[in-house]
């Protein structure tokens, strides 16, 4: 019985190509500037995004966490959508890295109303200062959804209006271009920062890129070095993440044509799955006890996370085709025994 991993995008294992260009990999030492792979992934993930330069790191959570750096001067505060990664997920990185504050706001879908935004922008002396707004697109954990174009620019011209710099976790913006049906520029548009991940549906084992205008870049490179994220002959993994990039993006509609299929199902078994939220490569299910829900799951051989009071599924490359068939039996059987 073959297990099957819906713990998250980031469980792939890289393709043979990947590990024959990482093999084949030219490098240097990258804390100098001289790995020709890495400097070659970073032109291509700038390119492809429209931004003037890159800057490759080992994970989203450190180019998120530099990009706050950047960004935020000590005590100042980050406008944020609801659920978002910076703020559940990357554990208190925020406070002791870049010193800052968080304030979340309402965000249905991932997507925070503009006026919201704007509402949450302190001007009085008595606040702790608004020195950044944050999206997240796709948001994880209101259900891997999209954030439309038209809302994103609807933010960017608060950020504007107020003079703050905006950036955006992009851990997954190609599923965001994928489920728009657009270049993956379209959505890294109007952002001061976009921070990407190769290592989640994109199958690469390691890396994300930090894009960036190329005056916050050298301040950017300084941060990352405090860190340890100066990772040397890097040029071994960012082979990796240039065949991500290349051959990654085409493969995501698969893993959401999944995604739905497996939402459908769970529906069908009357389980609690908002199917308005499934619009790329994650299911959340409300069970009444998500951890030990997972645990019967596991011992039939389908792994997936509980988040909360609920359960994710994430569809990616390394399930075979008939994974959401199988999964729905052994859910089935699962909820038998409960
Ligand atoms: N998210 C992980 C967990 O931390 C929840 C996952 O399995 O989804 N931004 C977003 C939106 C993310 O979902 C993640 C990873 C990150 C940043 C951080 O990336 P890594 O894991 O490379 O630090």
């Amino acid at each position: 019985m073959p297990t099957l991993d819906f713990r998250s995008d980031t469980v792939t294992k890289p393709t043979p190509t990947m590990r024959r260009a990482m093999a084949e990999a030219e490098v240097g030492d990258d804390v100098y500037g001289e790995d020709p792979t890495v400097n070659r992934l970073e032109a291509l993930a700038a390119e492809m995004l429209g931004f003037e330069t890159g800057l490759y790191m080992p994970s989203g959570t450190m180019t998120n966490q530099v990009a706050l750096m950047v960004h935020l001067r000590r005590g100042q505060e980050v406008i944020a959508p609801q659920g978002a990664h910076i703020y559940e997920y990357e554990p208190g990185s925020l406070a002791v890295l870049a010193g800052g504050t968080i304030r979340l706001v309402e965000a249905p879908y991932g997507a925070p109303d503009p006026s919201a935004v704007r509402a949450a922008i302190h001007h009085s002396i008595h606040q702790a200062p608004t020195g950044l707004i944050e999206l997240e697109n796709t948001h994880n954990s209101a259900g891997g959804t999209v954030v439309g174009l038209e809302a994103q620019a609807a933010i960017q011209a608060v950020a504007r209006e107020a003079n703050l710099p905006i950036h955006l976790d992009g851990a997954r913006l190609f599923n965001a271009a994928t489920a728009l049906g657009v270049e993956p520029r379209a959505v890294a548009q109007g952002f001061d920062t976009v921070s990407i991940c190769l290592s989640k549906g994109l199958g690469a084992p390691v890396g994300s890129v930090l894009l960036m205008p190329k005056a916050l870049r050298a301040e950017a490179h300084r941060y990352r070095k405090m860190l340890g994220g100066g990772m040397r002959q890097a040029g071994v993994l960012a082979a990796a993440g240039i065949v991500a990039l290349t051959e990654g993006p085409q493969a995501l509609a698969r893993d959401h044509k999944m995604a739905r299929a497996l939402a459908e199902g769970l529906l069908r078994m009357r389980l609690e799955v908002d199917l308005q939220a499934v619009q790329t490569n994650m299911v959340y299910v409300g069970v009444p006890s998500p951890a030990n829900f997972t645990q019967r799951l596991g011992e039939l051989g389908v792994l997936a996370n509980p988040l909360g009071n609920r359960v994710r599924f994430v569809t990616h490359r390394d399930l075979p085709d008939d994974a959401v068939s199988l999964a729905l039996e052994r859910i089935q059987q699962a909820l038998q025994i409960a």
